[in-house]
């Protein structure tokens, strides 16, 4: 730390200006005058020009701007203030496609939001048209508009409840006084509070019992949003440090109606394969094959449904991507290893960084030849230092990186002649740098990488019904992967089967941009600009690759390094398509920029296994899914840094069955955290997964809603009670899917959780007790460490599976059960959604709606029902009803409906 924060003195020193001479500079703005204003087809636009002489507080102010007004939608306004020239950088087409202006076109009278503006001084207000609330106001500060620093202030009400912001790990309701939040994507471990972590979403959602809106800023330059108060007025200030002011304001006014208009914006989320809902299992550290595959044995041996196995980089040879240790890992082994996963319906995944190892092996020398690394100022590839020590960094933006990419993913993961994965890992992509910046020598800092690798071994033990790679030598065994001649990783330049899957629209991430216009101002400091973001590393480069390198179309890293995780995880899902073209693909990402998720999928980082980080991933989880639309998303359960209690493990083996993604993984040199470790963490997982299993149809139903049309399939207390002001702070219980309400126990030692209910009606999950919410807390007592807190909404069907199972494809030949959690006006409905769990297009579904209405008992099932399915429909439980059968009030009824038409079912 010492370094850096020297580093930062030094670059501060080497302006020769202080924070005060800029501060003072920065009240002398003259801000902007409007003049030409016009009406537009669905909007206005204007002239925005100096009104006084320049400031140049942190770079040079620009003296001529246009003002954009579009109403794109009804609940849409766009406004976008940018220089007239065109010149300065703006997020490429290519990775952000705007949305653009719905057809037939709105104009203001028919928009939930107003535009007021003042000429002079330029600043406009966003209205809500209904109520006339000011929801954005831009007169709190003068507006700046510099070559390396932008300014724009809006006021804030007292005690606002700003959510959203990213990626941080701070309160989900965030703080709105001497709170600074930083954008820019870093490596960062253990999910540090008030510190800028691996990805970038300059959005918010505002919450007022009067309505909820959106803001969102399509901006990829480093920045600080400061929530503080002036006097007794909060404000929200944006301080960029280049870019265009380009804002969305989206009207609400539920917080679901914001998720969804941010999803019109941003793109719907990628649809997940049911599969990649099954609980997966990873560490960093595995030795060889033998000890993944002892992992997999030790999972069925426990009766843990064990859906995925994923390696770490341990498998590779000095760490280079796109290789395999001979010794540790060898070909013939992962074959074999993948072969047995696949013949028990399991699944397979590695991980891939960015970095390609500098060295003298195959895949480096195509990167060369096909020109696809970033270079440095001579034109020479740029070297940094990762895991295989001195390595290059694809240039995402280079005409042949695509190419490049989805050829080398051909030949490795191919399931003739390579590892044949099923889902995909991708880390390191903020772009993570070990060499310090400035990385004079990179060669010198690459000692010691790669780290020795563990001693090399011959099977440790014989695995019961495995195949040969697994035995001792002279043990008869059967061999998985005969129908296929082994045979090396790669002869050099032999691409199989690489034909490309046609880009469509919204996974096109990679297309070289032609930059007539935006490609970024010429004479800017790149590396250390007048304005410093509050950086966790301090310098911009540091941790990262240098922000003065050129793309191969003309971009500068200082304006795209955020977009950096984002550009390869189109080009890595784009790779995976290309290898399974009809398959959906699940590839899990650890940096991402707005509009990732229409994409790939996220996990959280490098957590610690603590209770506080235990709970840290509910936010982080509500965050992602709820508000930056990346739905597939999940911690590392149990926690990677650091060794996990047996009680934290039990505990987060429960509370991860409640995210979407649901992994155990843990660090390099940490105690094992596998499930069956614990006797204790064994009953909780099994338990836990019981119950994801059972209900996964119904938060499946939920998710390919959300990347249907942006519901979140995850929402805060507050998205289903926004009138109820004690919700808007909660962040220790959520609701999983449009149901079912979790609540964990918060503390080490503890059996009882406080759990906040809502005025409505609640049914506990596991006995189908009636609970009316008070508006106030309950206490859940009796909680052992196998246990967590589930309660039903009453009004809302849960379709659920009869019987869960070992892996998800034998889940689905399970029938269905329908639990009916009548609701407050004695209705309750439900949905359902059916297909084949991996098609990209699916083209049999089935969407059944069901209806109960409690003055006739009648069930009616509707909808459409094209997924053909054996599966039937056993039976009905009716939870609520004091006549019922059991002490609590349910009552079951059990049919033997087929669920291929509507049906009407008395209860
Ligand atoms: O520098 O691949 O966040 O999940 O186990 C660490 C090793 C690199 C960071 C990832 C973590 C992964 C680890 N990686």
């Amino acid at each position: 730390m010492v370094l850096y924060s020297l580093l930062t003195l030094l670059a501060l020193a080497g302006l020769g200006s202080s924070a005060a001479d800029h501060a003072e500079a920065l009240s002398k703005c003259p801000g902007y005058r409007a003049a030409n204003i016009k009406a537009t087809a669905n909007g206005l636009s204007a002239d925005l020009h100096i009104a006084g002489p320049r400031c140049n507080a942190y770079g040079k102010d620009l003296d001529d701007l246009r003002l954009q007004v579009d109403v794109e939608t009804p609940s849409r306004i766009h406004v976008k203030i940018y220089d007239a020239a065109e010149h300065v950088y703006q997020v490429p087409e290519s990775v952000f496609p705007r949305p653009g202006t719905a057809h037939p076109s709105t104009g203001f009278k028919e928009a939930a939001l107003g535009f007021n503006y003042t000429e002079d001084p330029f600043s406009f207000q966003i209205t809500r048209t209904e109520n006339s609330e000011v929801l954005f106001d831009s007169s709190a500060a003068g507006l700046v508009f510099e070559d390396q620093y932008l300014r724009m202030r809006t006021h804030l009400p007292t005690n606002a409840n700003i959510y959203g912001f990213g990626e941080h790990s701070d309160s989900f309701r965030l703080k709105t006084e001497g709170h600074t939040i930083t954008i820019w994507n870093a490596d960062v471990p253990s999910l540090p509070l008030n510190a800028n972590l691996y990805g970038s979403h300059p959005n918010y959602v505002e919450h007022r019992v009067t309505g909820s809106h959106g803001v969102f800023l399509l901006n990829s330059n480093g920045m600080d949003i400061k929530l503080d108060k002036e006097k007794t007025r909060r404000y929200l200030e944006y301080n960029i440090i280049g870019g265009v002011f380009d804002f969305y304001f989206m009207a609400g006014p539920t917080p679901i109606d914001v998720a969804k208009q941010y999803a019109e914006i941003a793109g719907l989320p990628v649809t997940v394969p049911y599969s990649g809902l099954g609980f997966h299992n990873c560490r960093w550290g595995y030795q060889d094959v033998f000890d993944v595959a002892e992992v997999v044995y030790n999972y069925s041996k426990a009766e843990i449904p064990l859906e995925t196995m994923w390696i770490d980089i341990d498998y590779m040879e000095g760490r280079a991507i796109f290789s395999l240790d001979p010794e540790r890992f060898p070909l013939d082994k992962m074959r074999e290893l993948v072969a047995h996963l696949h013949a028990n319906k399991q699944k397979f995944v590695l991980m891939v960084d960015p970095a390609v190892a500098a060295k003298n092996y195959p895949p480096f020398q195509r990167g060369v030849e096909k020109d696809i690394f970033l270079l440095n100022s001579t034109d020479q590839t740029f070297h940094g230092v990762v895991w295989p020590g001195l390595a290059a960094f694809p240039d995402w933006f280079s005409p042949d990186a695509q190419d490049y990419w989805t050829s080398e993913f051909i030949k490795f993961f191919s399931p003739e002649k390579g590892v044949d994965i099923d889902f995909l890992w991708i880390d390191m992509n903020e772009p993570s740098n070990f060499c310090e910046f400035p990385c004079l020598d990179p060669v010198a800092a690459a000692k010691g990488y790669p780290p020795p690798a563990p001693p090399v071994r011959a099977p440790p033990r014989a695995l019961p019904g495995w195949p040969c790679a697994f035995q001792p030598a002279g043990t008869n065994c059967k061999r998985l992967d005969s129908e296929h001649r082994l045979s090396v990783p790669e002869e050099a330049g032999v691409v199989h089967n690489a034909q490309l899957t046609p880009v469509n629209a919204q996974t096109a991430g990679t297309v070289a941009t032609s930059l007539s216009k935006w490609y970024g101002l010429s004479g800017r400091k790149l590396i250390s600009p007048p304005y410093s973001i509050k950086n966790t590393w301090g310098p911009l480069p540091q941790k990262s690759i240098n922000t003065s390198l050129t793309h191969k179309n003309g971009l500068t890293l200082y304006d795209t390094h955020n977009l950096y995780g984002t550009m390869m995880s189109a080009a890595s899902r784009q790779a995976m398509l290309a290898r399974r073209p009809t398959k959906r693909p699940l590839v899990i990402t650890r940096s991402t920029f707005a509009g990732a998720g229409s994409h790939v999928s996220h996990w959280l980082g490098d957590n610690d296994s603590t209770w506080f980080h235990y709970l840290l991933s509910i936010r982080g989880m509500m965050q992602f899914n709820a508000i930056f639309q990346i739905s597939m998303v999940g911690s590392d359960v149990c926690g990677f840094n650091g060794g996990v209690t047996e009680e934290l493990c039990a505990r987060w083996a429960m509370l991860g069955a409640f995210q979407p993604f649901y992994r155990n993984h843990n660090a390099e040199n940490e105690k094992a955290q596998e499930f069956y470790r614990w006797k204790s963490v064994t009953e909780a997982a099994r338990k836990a997964i019981d119950i994801r299993y059972r209900l996964l149809d119904y938060f499946y139903t939920a998710m390919m809603q959300q990347s249907r049309d942006g519901t979140p399939a995850i929402n805060p207390v507050f998205y289903l009670y926004p009138q109820d002001n004690k919700t808007f702070g909660l962040e220790q219980q959520f609701f999983w899917g449009p149901s079912v309400l979790v609540a964990p126990v918060t503390r080490p030692g503890a059996t009882s959780v406080d759990v906040y209910l809502p005025k409505d009606l609640f049914y506990d999950f596991y006995t189908h007790e009636r609970i009316i919410g008070q508006g106030r807390s309950i206490k859940k007592t009796g909680q052992t460490i196998t246990d967590i807190p589930l309660f039903l909404r009453g009004g809302v069907i849960v379709p659920l599976r009869v019987k869960s199972a070992m892996t998800t494809a034998d889940l689905r030949e399970q029938d269905f059960e329908l639990l009916v959690p009548v609701g407050k006006n004695g209705t309750a409905k439900g949905r359902l959604y059916l297909d084949d769990g991996e098609s990209l297009h699916p083209n049999a579904t089935s969407e059944i709606e069901f209806e109960y209405r409690h003055r006739n008992r009648k069930l009616v099932a509707r909808g459409t029902f094209g997924y053909r399915t054996t599966v039937k429909l056993a039976r009905v439980t009716l939870l609520g009803v004091p006549s019922g059968s059991t002490k609590n009030g349910s009552s079951v009824t059990i049919i033997n409906q087929p669920l291929t038409e509507s049906f009407t079912i008395n209860l």
